[in-house]
């Protein structure tokens, strides 16, 4: 085992179960060195490019893992805990090491509770895209194991020796991923979105409103071939494939994947909800573009845009109709998955940053344990809707509770959807007022109704975020206050690996 660590990028795999003392490193590979051990090793200079851990270190990541999992009582109170799990990619810069962390619960016959546990796949810090390229092979792989490994523990947590060939044959099949790699290893994350569909179906349009250059809009020209730009978004640059949808441009895609669609993290596929004459020809092509993908095997998710959904006619008769039977269509297509669709309109630009901002979470492995995090923290302060935003008005994670609908009134359908509109505007009164200096703290209190909207700024690492709260009263601040701490210390990390 330590010499296939050694050959290899994996560098180590530390197993931590959150037992009756607290977070605790139950296997480690390669294993831990004594602190002695270690001086000697650094005195004759043989530590080298080896993952050398001691047992204060493990210990050291399993308290950080584990505490971004679970917080005493509140997590118990889920209902079914066999279906809580996550992954995230975590930084350890301590030990110049990020990870690849899988989250789940174990159920044991000495333990009433289930226990939390968490597996990081250690990789170095500057070859950590190894992981975010790879993740979706990786994934099952975890998956599998841990089905067979689970029982292994239900008794008792068996000595080392005797489980160290399921870790060596996990590590075997991660080796293999490492020398046949979807994209090769670079230390950049590259990433690629692809905006597809039949010409004129608004693709153009919908990223020049996510660029916010909305003059640009009057008189849009058909794209010729495809158009590629680059964004930054959240530390990360992400490439945005326009591929302008007329027939000849069309099959010179299909006809050169390998260049236009191969490598792609995430398809927006766009279907004009207006032009249903053209339903059966947009289906053909996203038949087409799915069949290409899956030749290519890289798992890439799509986000179905119905554009043009413009909200004077999103009643009609007709429209409703339309909406209808394209989503069917989609379904009989991918009769397994869960499908992601958005109704959007160009007037309404936040029915566009939703769209958007729901593909860009889905590039990231963090998204999950984020929102899971948001849902402690708003636990604990008794905030019945909380959003996370970036600067630019992404949202990055939500929480939303039946007191929410109870407050404000609003059907439990809307109520997400209402703040998720407006909490835009309110980062921008906040952000007027900022600049006039008429905001003392790096927080602002709006009343509506019965309800207490309070919006605050904070800053992780390099980035300004905001934090919306939909609370009852006032005195919930302090509260806030006081969980706050806690809620960035966890979430800084999981968004420093946010994306990349
Ligand atoms: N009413 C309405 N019109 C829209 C909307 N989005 C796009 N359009 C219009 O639809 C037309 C085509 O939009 P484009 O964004 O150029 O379409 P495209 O998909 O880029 O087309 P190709 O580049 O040929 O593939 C333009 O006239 C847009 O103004 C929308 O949400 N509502
Ligand atoms: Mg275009």
């Amino acid at each position: 085992m330590e010499e296939l660590l050694k050959s290899s990028i994996v560098k180590g795999f530390v197993f931590s179960v959150y037992g009756e003392l607290g977070p605790t490193p139950i296997y480690c590979f390669p294993n831990y060195v004594t602190e002695k051990e270690l001086r000697e090793l650094i005195q004759e200079s043989k530590v080298g490019d080896d993952l050398i851990l001691t047992y204060r270190d493990i210990t050291q990541i399993s308290i950080k893992n584990l505490s971004l999992f679970i917080s005493d009582k509140i997590i118990y109170e889920e209902e079914d805990l066999r279906k809580v799990q996550y992954f995230a990619i975590l930084p350890y810069p301590d030990f110049n090491t990020t990870s690849l962390t899988y989250f789940h619960f174990i159920y044991t016959s000495f333990s009433d509770l289930p226990v939390a546990t968490a597996f990081s796949i250690l990789v170095e810090e500057n070859r950590r895209s190894f992981l975010y390229n790879n993740m979706n092979r990786i994934k099952p792989l975890v998956f599998e194991f841990f089905k067979t490994f689970d029982d292994q523990l239900y008794n008792t947590y068996p000595p080392r020796e005797q489980i160290e060939e399921f870790f060596r044959d996990l590590l075997r099949k991660l080796i293999e991923i490492e020398h046949s790699p979807s994209t090769p290893i670079t230390t950049h994350r590259k990433m690629k979105i692809l905006f597809a569909g039949l010409d004129d179906s608004g693709k153009t349009s919908f990223l020049l409103s996510v660029d916010r250059k909305y003059s640009k809009l009057i008189g849009l020209k058909p794209t010729t071939g495809a158009r590629i730009k680059s964004i930054e978004a959240l530390g990360a640059t992400i490439f945005l494939w326009d591929l302008g949808g007329q027939y000849q441009f069309r099959e010179k895609y299909i006809d050169k994947a390998e260049i236009y669609l191969y490598e792609a993290d995430l398809l927006f596929y766009f279907i004009d909800i207006r032009n249903k004459i053209r339903f059966d020809e947009s289906i053909e092509y996203l038949q087409n573009l799915k069949t290409v993908l899956k030749e290519f095997n890289q798992n890439t998710p799509i986000v179905y845009i119905l554009s043009k959904g413009d909200s004077d006619i999103l009643n009609s008769v007709e429209i409703k109709d339309n909406i209808e039977f394209i989503k069917q269509k989609l379904v009989n297509l991918s009769p397994n998955e869960p499908l992601e669709i958005y109704t959007t309109s160009i007037f309404q630009i936040y029915t566009i940053l939703r769209a958007f901002s729901s593909g860009i979470s889905k590039l990231s492995p963090n998204r999950d344990l984020i929102n899971h995090n948001l849902k402690k923290f708003s636990f604990a302060t008794q905030s019945y809707l909380t959003l996370l935003l970036s600067d630019d008005g992404l949202l990055l994670a939500d929480f939303c509770d039946k007191q929410a609908v109870e407050l404000t009134k609003i059907p439990k359908s809307d109520v997400i959807n209402v703040f998720e509109v407006s909490a835009p505007q309110f980062a921008f009164i906040f952000k007027i007022f900022t600049k006039f200096k008429a905001l003392k703290r790096d927080e602002a209190i709006f009343k509506v109704d019965r309800s207490t909207i309070l919006f605050k700024r904070i800053q992780i690492e390099d980035s300004i975020l905001f934090l919306l709260f939909l609370v009852d009263d006032e005195n919930k601040k302090a509260k806030i206050k006081k969980e706050l701490t806690t809620f960035l210390t966890d979430t800084q990390d999981l968004l420093s690996r946010y994306l990349s």
